[in-house]
């Protein structure tokens, strides 16, 4: 194996060994994703947490119980249920959404008044993405 690309294993290894490595983050801890008691948990708990790229969001519910939204901030501002084309929505529980690049990301529910009540919150994602092959 030739000298520089030896170095260059090695830094590797050392960056997954110092931690540099993707972490599973469960929403709202043993909470799950449910309407919470007080409507700024969810954004709590997201001011709590480092988001990096590559990490993964866990959000436990029950299919039919809730939903999950990944829209713009205008609509995540307003709740808005009528969610633009862009959006995603998922109905199915649990829900496991990997943070694929850097940037705000907003989250909500689209049932009742659940986000109303506090079943939202935002998510700055810093970190680079690993380079295309
Ligand atoms: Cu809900």
């Amino acid at each position: 194996m030739a000298k520089t690309s030896m170095v260059v294993m090695i830094v590797a290894m050392m960056m997954l060994i110092s931690g540099i490595a993707a972490k599973n983050l469960t929403v709202g801890d043993e909470m799950g994703w449910k309407v919470p008691s007080s409507d700024d948990f969810y954004t709590t708990w997201a001011a709590n947490q480092t988001f990096v790229v590559g990490d993964i969001l866990v959000f436990n519910f029950d299919t039919g119980a809730h939903t999950v939204a990944i829209t713009s901030r205008d609509a995540y501002d307003d709740c808005d249920k009528d969610i633009d084309a862009d959006a995603i929505e998922v109905e199915e529980g649990p829900y496991e959404r990997t943070l694929d690049s850097a940037g705000q990301f907003y989250f909500f529910c689209t049932i009742g008044f659940h986000c109303a009540n506090g079943l939202k919150f935002s998510a700055n994602v810093t970190g680079t993405p690993a380079p295309a092959p």
